[in-house]
This record gives structure tokens, sequence and C-alpha cells, in this order.
């Protein structure tokens, strides 16, 4: 399998430490306005993919909010599924995600069997992702769904382990998510024990509803900020965390060109 433009992108970014934001869109939880919204301000402040996905997509719903988001904006669509039947050839790629915090055969494997003829011919770019749950104070909807459990908050160890084994198993990025709407973000420890761990790009997700988290998550060593929640629920806060993004990509250009 030929690594593609978005992984290549995403790759280099890492290699310059420039520093992206991914806005989640939930197709269930999102109204017409909402994206209409979402999507002006990505044309004001730089948003460098969305992610569209949930635990409980409905697919004509998933296949409408893409066909909106294509039809008014450049910025690539990655599908961030959480089951086989999520495919949809209007995306521009997908994060193949495979759930290595959990012990759950069909979400390490079984589900991406059943796609993978499906992916052969469709023309999105895959980007292959050890997917790690983090505990964050609650149950989610995706440990819930998947029936797996979440690796410890406070065993940064565990993570960097789990990093570093998916790492070697081959996959290309990995995602630390403390699931849709945690109540507290994975921790800063963790990040960087992970970012330690291994060479490839980090995201991170779950729970990050400021921009002190978003900064913390950055400067922890994140290489993407995903967020979702906080922006559904107040679009304007894209704005503000797109200014840490920037702020935080200018002082390291800053820092390069004075060296
Ligand atoms: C969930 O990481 C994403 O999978 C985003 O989480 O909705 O809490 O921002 P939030």
């Amino acid at each position: 399998m030929r690594l593609t433009s978005l992984y290549d992108a995403l790759s280099k970014r890492r290699t310059h430490g420039q520093k992206s934001l991914a806005v989640l869109l939930d197709p269930d939880n999102l109204d017409e306005a909402g994206c209409r919204r979402v999507l002006e301000l990505s044309e004001q402040h730089t948003v460098e993919y969305f992610f569209v996905g949930g635990s409980l997509v409905m697919n004509s719903r998933q296949a409408a909010l893409i066909r909106f988001i294509k039809s008014r904006s450049a910025v690539p669509v990655l599908l961030f599924p959480s089951h086989s039947l999520h495919l949809d050839n209007q995306a521009d790629g997908i994060l193949l995600l495979s759930l290595i915090s959990g012990r759950n055969p069909d979400f390490l494997i079984g589900q991406h069997v059943i796609a993978a003829p499906l992916l052969r011919q469709s023309n999105l770019q895959i980007l292959p992702t050890g997917y790690m749950l983090v505990d964050t104070g609650r149950q989610t909807t995706a440990s819930y769904i998947s029936g797996t459990t979440p690796l410890p908050h406070d065993k940064p160890g565990i993570a960097a382990c789990t990093a570093m084994a998916g790492e070697q198993l081959g996959l290309r990025l990995m995602y630390l998510d403390g699931g849709s709407g945690a109540l507290y973000p994975v921790s800063p420890a963790m990040i960087r024990a992970v970012r330690q761990a291994v060479d490839v790009p980090l995201l991170v997700g779950g729970g990050i509803n400021t921009t002190e988290k978003a900064h913390a998550a950055l400067a922890a060593g994140a290489d993407v900020i995903v967020i979702g929640n906080q922006i559904e629920k107040s679009p304007d806060f894209l704005a503000d965390v797109a200014q840490v993004v920037r702020s935080f990509n200018n002082s390291r250009i800053l820092a390069d060109s004075t060296d």
C-alpha cells in the first residue's frame, strides 16, 4: 500500500514542528446552521482537516454532511469511522483505526477485513491509525460500543508501550482519544510519554474545550488536536483554538529562523 499525499503532508508538518487543528463533525449532532457557521469560520481560520464520524452514525446523514462540506470547502475530509459500514467515497481519506488500547478482535482487525475490498475499490486515501481510548472520568460511547476498557488515565507508561507496539506493527499515526465529551482531556504526561515513545504523527482529542487545554496538549507533543463537542456547542471556539495553533506554529517558525 502506497503512503498517501494526505499522510505525506501530515508527516512533513510533523518534521517541521507544525501543529494542526482537526474539527470533528458528528453527522448525528450537527444541524445545518451549525455546520454552515463552522464552514464559514474555517474560511477565515486555518483548519487542516474535517473529521466526519461518530459512534452511532446514520449513513444517510453522513453522506449528506460530507456532500455539504465538499460543496463549500476545500479542507480535506477524513472519515473517522466506528464501523466498517461507515465508508463514503465522497471523503478524501479515512483514518483506518485499529483500536489497540482494547482487546476486542472485531475492532482490532475484524471490521477491517469486511471493509478491505470496499476500501480497495474506493478512492479513499488510507491512513492506518493506532487508536487508543483513554479513561477520562466516565464511560464514553466509544468504549461502551466497542466493549473495551480504556487505558487508565494515570498510566502513561502503558499508553507509551501500546503506541510503541502499534508503530512496530506498522501503524502510521497514533490517536490518543479521551472520547467525545470526556470530563477531562488526556493528561499532558500521557501525551509526552507517547510522544517520546514513537516517531509517527500524534493526534489527541476528547474533552478539549478550552484554549488552555488545547495549548497544554500541543505543548506536550500533540501534532494534531481534534475538537468536536465544544465547536458543536459554540462554533466561535474554532476561531479561538485556531489562534492557539497559529501562535504555536508562528513561534516555531521564529525559533527556526533565529537558529
Ligand atoms: C472524540 O476526539 C474526539 O473522538 C473529539 O472529542 O468531542 O470531546 O472534542 P470532543
